[in-house]
């Protein structure tokens, strides 16, 4: 059975959500961050050498990186949910999406979190971390113009992997410039699954903005 090491308001939230969608019994290891640093525990790093969160042990092997555990997982445990077929044009875009959520669509994110965390607010390096977020920002929208999701009618990993590019976005400033990703966060965090992903995680802010009143 899959052990999920789960860190509260982080990308392994993303990782919960999953195992909520398919449906797969899991085990839950729950960490919390500290409240001054905001780093994880010790016990988290003690698991990896790189200590971040999420981390899954499958078959006794500890697996890291939120896309490399998204695709162990359809892979490996699911039957056709969530995925594109294999070999399809609709399975290239979607691996594309699980790395996208991770690297080009993240890299502003991480620029601004470094900016606020160095005192660099308002400076060149700040506006050139906006221009590159708007710019995600504009990709997204026009990609879900006319979409319900990212890759048409079908849900799928890929919607879990890259919302939290706007969800982070939204702890950040206000995204109502992007119309078609708004709806579609909104729509993403009334899903049962990731409600019931948060009951089980416990509180996740990040979503706070766009969850439905309990
Ligand atoms: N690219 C990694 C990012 C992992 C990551 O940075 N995790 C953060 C939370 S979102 C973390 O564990 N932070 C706490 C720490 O570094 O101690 C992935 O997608 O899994």
């Amino acid at each position: 059975m899959i052990k999920l090491h789960h860190l509260n308001d982080s990308r392994s939230q993303m990782i919960l959500w999953l195992l909520e969608e398919l449906g797969l019994p899991y085990e839950l290891a729950s960490y919390k961050r500290d409240p001054v640093t905001l780093m994880g525990p010790a016990e988290i790093k003690a698991l990896h050498p790189v200590g971040k969160s999420p981390m899954i042990e499958d078959d006794g092997r500890i697996i890291i990186e939120s896309g490399a555990i998204a695709e162990h997982i359809l892979r490996k445990h699911e039957d056709g949910r969530l995925a594109p077929p294999e070999g399809s044009v609709e399975a290239e875009r979607h691996l594309q999406w699980l790395y996208y959520g991770v690297s080009s669509g993240m890299n502003p994110i991480m620029l601004k979190v470094y900016a606020r965390a160095l005192g660099l607010v308002g400076t060149d390096f700040d506006r050139a971390a906006d221009a590159e977020l708007a710019q995600v920002l504009s990709y997204l929208d026009a990609e879900l113009e006319g979409r319900e999701f990212l890759l048409g009618d079908q849900f799928t990993a890929a919607d879990i992997q890259v919302s939290f590019i706007p969800e982070l976005a939204l702890t950040l400033g206000p995204i109502d410039a992007y119309p078609n990703v708004l709806r579609w966060l909104t729509a993403l965090r009334a899903r049962p699954a990731f409600l019931r992903s948060v009951a089980k995680g416990g509180r996740y802010t990040f979503a706070e903005a766009v969850m439905p009143a309990s």
